[in-house]
């Protein structure tokens, strides 16, 4: 069970599953140390000297992290993965078989569209623009037992009405996860609306330094738990002690990251489309973005992940971003440096061309993770670069 005594969001990141071991011969780590034994030892066949066995099963540093998680997303349990699409894979494995039908959002993280099609590949899949919730209403079959929800999504930062989602999809007896990777448990906790699991790539603002893969499923239903948890043991998919105590670090400082994130986000969205050089720029945190009424009413914040169109062709897009200093071009999000990507060329290139541009994913659509740096200076880039 996670704990979730203190109310406050920072004081459950730093003290959640920290168990500072004041047992007799203890060293009295303050810190969670990072467990790397494969194997624990047994007082006689058939009694385990404590409550671990072995680190596929079990590992007292993911312990420590899957509490911590769980706690931060007002959540009973969280199960930790080696990857984002690790723990996606294992969460489709538990609730989906051959002739399931799935309601999933146009725009989603091309990893997972890639995962629905190429390894489900016995699942039926219809992608609907979810920010649009009547739209779900139309696209549910006799077979639909899942609706997938990604908000903010990748790469168009669309936003679904999560609660009403929720409600319609749960009046019809389906399940409802949400991907909360782009804003984080510090600005959404989908639980609360309605969501029955919520899925994590940890690589993302959890870890927050770009140097740890993983992911998480999080939920508040025990039955669902279990299964979630038999298929990590069973398949295998765990995250590393390493990586574990990775994430603990990243969390513990997520609060005040995530925070700096948004203001250096709105700074820049506020920048971008001033500028005549863009023509439009997508962010929820701006108040004529078509989401930031829904983002108000079920999120507390609006998240450092941004995309903008320049005016031009596919070359001027190139061109641009070659010119930038301080933004790396590199795929990924989340971390404290500034990441800038072309979508259609990199993390969406994958998706068919026409599902491409239905969706809106342009050949000068830029998209940009927000990092930590001071804003004047992106600003400064990105401006020296428009103009010249
Ligand atoms: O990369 P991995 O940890 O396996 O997580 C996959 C994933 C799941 N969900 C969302 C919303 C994601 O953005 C990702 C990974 N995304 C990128 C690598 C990217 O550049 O968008």
């Amino acid at each position: 069970m996670a704990e979730n005594k203190y109310k406050g969001f920072s004081t459950r990141a730093i003290h959640a599953g920290e168990q500072t071991d004041t047992r007799a011969g203890s060293t009295g780590d303050v810190v969670v140390p990072i467990h790397l034994s494969t194997t624990f030892i047994w007082d006689e066949p058939g009694r385990a000297h404590s409550e671990f066995e072995y680190i596929r099963s079990s590992n007292p540093t993911r312990n420590a992290y899957e509490q911590k998680l769980a706690a931060l997303e007002d959540a009973n349990y969280a199960v930790a993965f080696s990857s984002g699409l690790a723990a996606e894979n294992a969460l489709m494995q538990v609730l989906l078989r051959p002739g399931d039908h799935v309601v999933a959002f146009d725009d989603l993280y091309g990893g997972t569209r890639r995962l629905l099609e190429e390894v489900f590949q016995g699942i039926d899949v219809s992608y609907v623009d979810l920010s649009d919730s009547s739209e779900f209403d139309k696209a549910v079959k006799e077979n639909t037992k899942l609706l997938w929800i990604e908000s903010p999504t990748n790469p168009m930062i669309k936003v679904g009405d999560i609660a009403a989602l929720a409600r319609s999809a749960h009046e019809k007896g389906m399940l409802v996860v949400v991907d909360n990777t782009f804003l984080s448990p510090y600005f959404q906790r989908p639980l609360a609306l309605g969501a029955d699991v919520v899925v994590h790539s940890s690589t993302k603002y959890i870890g927050g330094h770009s140097d740890v893969l993983g992911g998480a499923l999080v939920t508040s239903d025990e039955v669902l738990h279990e299964k979630i948890r038999a298929i990590q043991n069973n398949a295998g998919a765990v995250l590393s002690p390493f990586d574990s105590y990775l994430n603990i670090r990243g969390l513990k400082t997520l609060a005040v990251r995530m925070e700096r994130h948004q203001q250096n986000a709105l700074r820049i969205a506020q920048f971008l489309a001033g500028h005549q050089k863009v023509a439009k720029v997508l962010y929820p945190g701006l108040p004529d973005n078509p989401y930031h009424e829904v983002v108000k009413r079920q999120a507390s914040g609006f998240g450092g992940m941004l995309s903008f169109e320049l005016h031009g062709t596919l070359e001027d897009a190139k061109s641009f971003i070659s010119r930038l200093r301080l933004f790396t071009l590199a795929e990924s999000l989340g971390g404290v440096e500034s990441l800038i990507e072309l979508p259609s060329l990199m993390t969406h290139v994958g998706v068919d061309p026409e599902v491409r541009r239905s969706i809106g994913i342009s050949d000068t659509l830029l998209r940009v993770s927000v990092g930590l740096e001071d804003a004047d200076d992106l600003i400064e880039d990105l401006k020296y670069t428009l103009d010249n």
